[in-house]
């Protein structure tokens, strides 16, 4: 058994992992949080780096013969200060659920106060949210969008720390559109004595790239996860000030987790030396110019779909568009867009007018179709194949217009393949 390959060992998994490449192969993703990682990440992550036990750090381990699994470790820490400029790097985070966790363990007492941005605005629950080990173990409190311009609204945020004088307050979303100021965030936080964690799982990659605001100066941490914008390893890192760093190592293991995973943590090496090439940094402008291409066609295309483009554009790798005053939900609009061959997110929104959880967002992400290829032209198309499905005369169209659609959709697939190997 221990030479044979999956599809001999369990043709009936095999066949399964076979189905989701495929369903890849066929799908235009514009799943926010998803990306297309290279073979090489996958040649690493499926190494028999898998059987070594590691508890610990380089040099510091509770096993034997680690050589070879510090040499990895310490290439993916290092890399990782290089990418990003950073005094400490721990990359045993699991997730970026772990690395928020784990950054709450080191710098907040049980029963301390947090503040996140809220789920809905934009936030991730495990910035704060009751039911997530945050809300459960600290006094959470969540700031969000204005109503108006749905732009964060520093004000409340200013206010909150002021009132709540947390222990920690959180800046980074899974779901905005423009860039954050880092400098007002670490002047409020200074005000009384906050620690300030940048959630960057979303926008690692912008940063690497040079494409979006540098939060590793205000920052005391950030947490990020290796696989979105970043386009690699399953997994999550923290950077942090060198004064915290063994704060932060005791609070991931034996913290909040055991064993690394030094196959994860050899992807995310590759990872990182990928991160700071050229071609990345081109692909990763490539992918902001998708993102406000799509937006753009969207925010043209609003008479027709009733649909508005929440903040009117973006800045970064994703976009987000309002359904509300369509009357339509998002989770009708999704089961159209799989039909048509792409996959996106349908989400509530901050002041949503829907009553389904559902809600009345859906989010368009670039990243994965950047690496996959497509340039501002391509991104133009998807932005009016996405028009047209969210046209409001679509309904009466009918399945006519979602085979033409399809079609369009294959064109793009078959121009910009991936995973040509098995
Ligand atoms: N689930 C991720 C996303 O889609 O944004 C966040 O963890």
């Amino acid at each position: 058994m221990l030479d044979a390959s999956l599809a001999e060992v369990d043709p009936e998994l095999a066949e399964l992992v076979e189905g989701e490449r495929r369903r890849q192969l066929g799908t235009l993703d514009l799943v926010a949080s998803e990306n297309v990682p290279p073979r090489a990440v996958l040649d690493a992550q499926g190494s028999v780096l898998t059987a070594k036990y590691a508890d610990g750090y380089p040099g510091d381990r509770h096993y034997d013969l680690c050589e070879w699994v510090d040499g990895v470790e310490t290439l993916a820490i290092e890399r990782a200060k290089s990418l990003f400029g950073a005094e400490h790097a721990n990359v045993q985070p699991y997730s970026g659920s772990s690395a928020n966790m784990a950054v709450l363990d080191a710098l907040c007492e049980p029963g301390g106060t947090v503040l996140g941005w809220d789920f809905e605005h934009g936030g991730h629950p495990t910035q704060y949210l009751s039911g997530t080990f945050a809300g459960r173990h600290y006094r959470t409190a969540s700031y969000g969008v204005r109503r108006d311009d749905r732009l964060v609204d520093m004000d409340q945020v200013a206010s909150l720390v002021e009132q709540l004088r947390p222990k920690v307050v959180f800046a980074g979303w899974s779901c905005y559109s423009r860039w954050l100021d880092f400098r007002l965030f670490r002047q409020i936080c200074d005000s009384v004595g906050s620690y300030l964690v940048v959630d960057m799982a979303h926008f690692a990659g912008l940063v690497a790239a040079g494409e979006h605001p540098d939060p590793v100066p205000y920052a005391d941490a950030c947490t990020m996860t290796v696989h979105k914008t970043l386009g690699g390893a399953r997994g999550g890192t923290i950077i942090c000030r060198e004064d915290l760093a063994e704060r932060v190592d005791a609070a991931v293991f034996p913290g909040t987790q055991g064993c690394p995973l030094p196959h994860v943590i050899a992807a995310k090496a590759v990872t990182f030396l990928l991160a700071a090439s050229d071609a990345f940094r081109e692909r990763i402008a490539r992918t902001v110019e998708g993102a406000r291409a799509i937006a753009a066609v969207l925010v043209e295309a609003e008479g027709r779909t009733a649909s508005p483009v929440v903040t009117a554009g973006t800045d970064v790798h994703q976009l987000t568009v309002d359904l509300g005053p369509s009357g339509r939900l998002a989770g009708d609009v999704w089961a159209r867009l799989n039909r048509v061959g792409i996959s996106a997110n349908a989400m509530r929104l901050a002041y949503d007018v829907a009553e389904a959880p559902a809600g009345s967002g859906l989010r368009f992400g670039a990243a994965a179709l950047a690496t996959r290829g497509l340039d501002a032209a391509d991104f133009s198309e998807v932005g009016d194949i996405l028009a047209d499905v969210l046209d409001g005369s679509f309904d009466s169209a009918g399945a006519a217009s979602e085979k033409a659609l399809a079609r369009r959709v294959q064109a793009l697939l078959e121009r910009f393949p991936i995973y040509r190997y098995r």
